[in-house]
């Protein structure tokens, strides 16, 4: 599975992962399939949310699930699903526990980790509420070529996540990060926002192949557009973005119908009105076997 990420990229130069928090969502991200155009599409990828991983478990995204409950729901993605899985590493940790987290994630065949340029513990950067520091680029540039020295497969990707824009430090502070993790060695670059207008972020995509053609080399480059979903996966793609994360959606789904199944219940004293907007129990076996 490690090998299938590089290679989709390499050989169709766009591809989009949906998110999964549990074996569950895997099963819904492997098998979702849609005719759009008389073509049967697809996700790519699978991404390993911290987000959705931590609020599966009913906790906030602020560091507090650990690496190896990660780690679990990682293998329970895994046991159910063939496609190749980016994992969010979050900080990555010290040096030693983002090699720890590489050597684990090497060994189970995911295709790639972002790690995000803040400090631990962070916050997640869709909260406006939240204080977001940022790492010091030249250390965490190490942390990426310490990730690099101690990658064992030449398929694993190490991707920088650019957090510049969420914490309001600016474009130009975004491109001397850039050139930092590329010269460390990065096989890509995220860049975030959460604005539902993200013109620095253009701004940013705009500038960031002049960037490349000067340092002889281009990273992929990584998009999450939670904010800004008017801009389609094709406009993204048209942009110059290589991989596009819908980052939460099964997730939020999932909540939403919770809540509306559980309120109906209460309200009319029984699951008959549910009954439509459940699953049939036989279509739960037809996913998880019986
Ligand atoms: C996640 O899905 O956990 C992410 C993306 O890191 S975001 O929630 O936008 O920070
Ligand atoms: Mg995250």
């Amino acid at each position: 599975r490690l090998p299938i990420l590089k290679e989709a990229i390499n050989n169709r130069g766009f591809i989009r992962c949906i998110e999964a928090h549990s074996g569950l969502s895997a099963l819904i991200a492997e098998t979702a399939r849609s005719v759009v155009d008389g073509q049967t599409i697809e996700f790519d990828g699978i991404w390993e949310s911290s987000l959705t991983d931590s609020a599966s478990k009913g906790l906030p995204d602020a560091s507090i699930v650990g690496t190896e409950s990660r780690l679990h729901t990682i293998n329970e993605i895994i046991g159910v699903s063939t496609k190749p899985i980016i994992v969010d590493g979050d900080t990555g940790g010290e040096p030693g526990q983002f090699q720890f987290l590489i050597e684990n994630l090497e060994r189970m065949g995911v295709s790639a980790v972002i790690i995000e340029d803040k400090v631990f513990p962070k916050r997640n950067s869709l909260d406006n509420s939240a204080a977001q520091t940022l790492e010091d680029p030249e250390i965490f540039a190490r942390k990426i070529a310490h990730g690099k020295r101690v990658t064992l497969n030449e398929d694993f990707m190490i991707i920088a996540r650019i957090e510049s824009l969420i914490a309001g430090t600016g474009v130009k502070d975004a491109l001397i990060r850039a050139e930092h993790y590329i010269r460390a060695g990065v096989d890509g670059i995220m860049i975030h926002s959460n604005q539902r207008e993200p013109s620095d972020l253009f701004e940013f995509v705009k500038e960031y192949d002049p960037l490349c053609a000067a340092l002889g080399r281009r990273p992929i480059l990584v998009g999450v557009p939670t904010t800004y979903n008017q801009y389609s996966d094709q406009d993204l793609a048209d942009l110059g973005f290589n991989i596009v994360i819908h980052a939460n959606q099964l997730l939020r789904a999932s909540h939403k119908a919770m809540e509306e199944t559980a309120d109906i219940i209460l309200k009319t004293g029984s699951s008959k009105e549910v009954d439509p907007i459940c699953s049939p129990v036989s279509e739960i076996f037809r996913y998880v076997g019986l």
